[in-house]
């Protein structure tokens, strides 16, 4: 009878908190083909052609991988992550095209003006990439999609005086939905998704719209007849989490239903310095690695001097033969400029990282993050 009663209590409580999670107005904020709208808006005359931003590796010639494209690229499948020998040999038609390098300092300070503005529209602000952010804008909205309406249409206008740039946003009550519906038109997009609509707005989409499906699981989805969002609404809960381990069969089964309760965590972009490198040849090889870290550490510990910044974050990055990225961290004691405690710690990681590593590595980097002013005569001692 106790138990009863505290089962009941539990599921009395799920329910208070699912409902006040469904009343909140949430912003999900996307600039459309990010770099490359950023040379077009330096360059107008870009817009009427096939741009691509490139980024060159240190092997010359057109070793490197396309960062993003721009709509009129796109046409010819031209996108992130291809080749550069690709996106050419696919834009050889095209006299006009434009293939430009990448300009990540230029990127970064259009990115803090537009994340200047994105923040003056929130309640609750959170970062999430270069390009992308979550509003809370509960209480700006008054918890009414038709306000939410005018005050996401008065942020595009905002970007686009200020800025001269287009970005889509969605909005609904959660992250999830807020994050597939800025997608949904993109680009100059704007989606709205209230309550009531939820299920009709995602019936129709292919699986591959819920952020973090991928081919992987698109493939073993689809041998089990699933193609749009509605095919898995069918799937039983035991049946996805025996397929697919329990987190992520359970965020697949609330995600194909609109449920997502993660709140918009206040945070801020973070300022970081960073410098990556193409080694000469693809490798795993300790000794090669370290003496490319070292030389990348000289390069990122010039930058904090130079910045007069002190950091307390250290990172290193490989990207593999694949493409695919890994990444390593820690977070010293103390804040430091030491070029020493700089290229300890990431020997350090190079270390582990290795100690699980199976493919070989491509690219590797270094970053120092979590900075603070250097100031002061009893900082000078860290620069030894
Ligand atoms: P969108 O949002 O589909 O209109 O196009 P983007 O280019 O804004 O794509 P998004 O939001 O996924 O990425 C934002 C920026 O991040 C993009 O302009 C360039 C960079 N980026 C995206 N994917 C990759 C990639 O695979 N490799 C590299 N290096 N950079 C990428
Ligand atoms: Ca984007
Ligand atoms: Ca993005």
């Amino acid at each position: 009878m106790i138990f009863r009663v505290f089962t009941d209590q539990i599921v009395i409580c799920i329910q208070k908190i699912l409902l006040t999670m469904e009343n909140r107005v949430i912003f999900h904020v996307d600039f459309d083909y990010f770099y490359a709208q950023c040379e077009e808006i330096r360059n107008p005359a870009l817009k009427s052609k096939p741009v691509a931003v490139c980024i060159f590796s240190d092997r010359g010639g057109d070793s490197g991988a396309i960062a993003t494209a721009n709509y009129k690229a796109r046409e010819y499948d031209v996108k992130s992550g291809i080749p550069i020998k690709f996106a050419k040999s696919r834009l050889k038609d095209r006299q006009d095209a434009v293939f430009l390098p990448a300009d990540f300092d230029y990127y970064s300070q259009i990115s803090s003006s537009a994340m200047d503005i994105i923040k003056s529209f929130a309640n609750v602000f959170e970062y999430v990439g270069k390009d992308e952010a979550f509003l809370d804008v509960t209480l700006k909205t008054e918890n009414n999609f038709q306000n939410a309406s005018h005050i996401a249409q008065q942020l595009k206008n905002e970007i686009r005086q200020k800025l001269k740039m287009t970005c889509s946003i969605g909005v609904s009550s959660n992250k999830l939905l807020s994050k597939i519906a800025s997608d949904y038109e993109k680009p100059d997009g704007l989606t709205i998704v209230e309550p009531d609509h939820t299920s009709k707005f995602l019936s129709k989409l292919e699986i591959r719209s819920i952020p973090g499906i991928g081919k992987k699981t698109e493939l073993v989805l689809r041998k089990m007849n699933c193609k749009k969002i509605e095919d898995l609404l069918g799937l039983d809960f035991f049946v996805i989490t025996n397929k697919f381990g329990r987190k992520t069969g359970t965020y697949i089964y609330n995600a194909v239903r609109g449920i997502d309760l993660e709140p918009v965590k206040e945070k801020q972009q973070s300022i970081q310095f960073s410098k990556i490198t193409t080694l000469k040849e693809n490798s795993k090889n300790f000794e090669f690695l370290q003496k490319n870290l070292l030389k990348l550490c000289k390069q990122v510990h010039n930058i904090a001097i130079d910045k007069q910044k002190m950091f307390r974050s250290v990172g290193i990055q490989f990207v593999n033969e694949d493409l695919t990225m890994k990444t390593k961290s820690k977070i010293l004691r103390n804040p430091t400029v030491s070029l020493e405690e700089l290229e300890k710690t990431t020997e350090q990681l190079l270390l582990n990282a290795l100690d699980e590593q199976k493919l070989l590595i491509r690219r590797l980097g270094v970053r120092i993050s979590d900075l603070s002013d250097l100031g002061g005569q009893s900082s000078i001692t860290n620069y030894f």
